[in-house]
């Protein structure tokens, strides 16, 4: 297959955490691709933030959004075209801040699309003010006196708004993360990630997460009960172990399916949209 690669110079910080989510990306639409996916068919959308860099750096069709505004684009491209493999990204501020009303329609409405939120608890791109997920207290260039709200759980809130595949992985956990991105996009249906990605320069966290974060195991994902608990377990409370694993799973009917014209194919598809335009103009 074509190289993923790019010839964008790519302006991340040294050891961030954003290289690990790119190259899990990469790797798995390698392997989708090997696996019989034109690699045509796949379309990233992003966001404004460092983390929406990625569109650049990634040698697929992408489209470089507004802040707060992957999930309008990302939802008219699957409506418009069934057939593609869509994936947003989107930082923590860009999704649980300005985007977050178009987020919690992405879930209730089971868009089939692939969500994956680089969440470094910290606006990166704008030099480290607060975000929605940023703990209380947190120092940075709007909050010089510390941060006095508490932060959203916005995994929480996805399983509240009917989100039917929700995970959460670290930029660490390489191999877990690539999984999960695969099983994501293999989901019919919204999938979300969020990402605890570690902005090395505004908000160190790698020491942090390393002494809390473990694997999930004998959780069942279909059950909501057990996914909401195991979603609150951490909940930003510092002494606590911060889970990672698919938390939730469901199959349900999707957004576009619900389209006749979604629901034919190539030529038939075309023909289905014409007579719609027609006996509506
Ligand atoms: C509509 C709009 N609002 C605000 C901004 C300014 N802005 C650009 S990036 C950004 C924050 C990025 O933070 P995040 O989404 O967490 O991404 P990160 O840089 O951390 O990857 C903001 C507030 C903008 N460009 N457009
Ligand atoms: S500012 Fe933070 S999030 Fe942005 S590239 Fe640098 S380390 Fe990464
Ligand atoms: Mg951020």
């Amino acid at each position: 297959m074509r190289d993923l690669g790019t010839t964008a110079k790519n302006t991340w910080c040294p050891g961030c955490g954003n290289f690990a989510i790119l190259n899990a990306v990469k790797s798995v639409l390698k392997d989708l691709n090997s696996e019989g996916l034109p690699i045509e068919n796949v379309v990233l959308v992003s966001g404004i933030g460092c983390n929406s860099k990625i569109s650049d750096y990634v040698n697929v069709n992408s489209f470089y959004s507004l802040h707060g505004r992957v999930i309008p684009p990302a939802t008219g491209i699957k409506v418009a075209n069934p057939g593609l493999k869509v994936i947003g990204h989107s930082g923590d501020g860009d999704a649980y801040g300005e985007g977050i009303e178009h987020l919690i329609f992405a879930a209730k409405r089971n868009i089939d699309i692939t969500y994956i939120v680089h969440n470094n608890r910290v606006y990166g791109l704008t030099t480290g003010q607060y975000t929605p997920t940023s703990p209380e207290g947190y120092k940075g260039r709007s909050t010089p006196f510390g941060a006095k709200e508490m932060p959203m759980n916005p995994l929480e809130v996805m399983l509240a708004s009917g989100a039917t595949f929700i995970g959460r992985s670290t930029s660490r956990a390489i191999d877990g993360l690539k999984t999960m991105i695969k099983d994501a996009i293999a989901h019919k249906g919204f999938s979300i990630i969020d990402v605890l990605q570690t902005c090395v320069t505004y908000y160190n966290m790698y020491d942090y997460y390393d002494k809390r974060v473990y694997e999930i195991k004998d959780h069942d994902p279909y059950d909501y009960d057990q996914a909401m608990k195991k979603i609150r377990e951490w909940d930003y409370n510092k002494d606590a172990g911060i889970p990672i694993g698919v938390f939730y799973r469901k199959e349900s009917p999707t957004y576009e399916g619900g389209f006749a014209s979604c629901k034919a194919s190539g030529s038939d598809r075309e023909a289905v949209v014409r007579k719609i335009l027609k006996e509506k103009v």
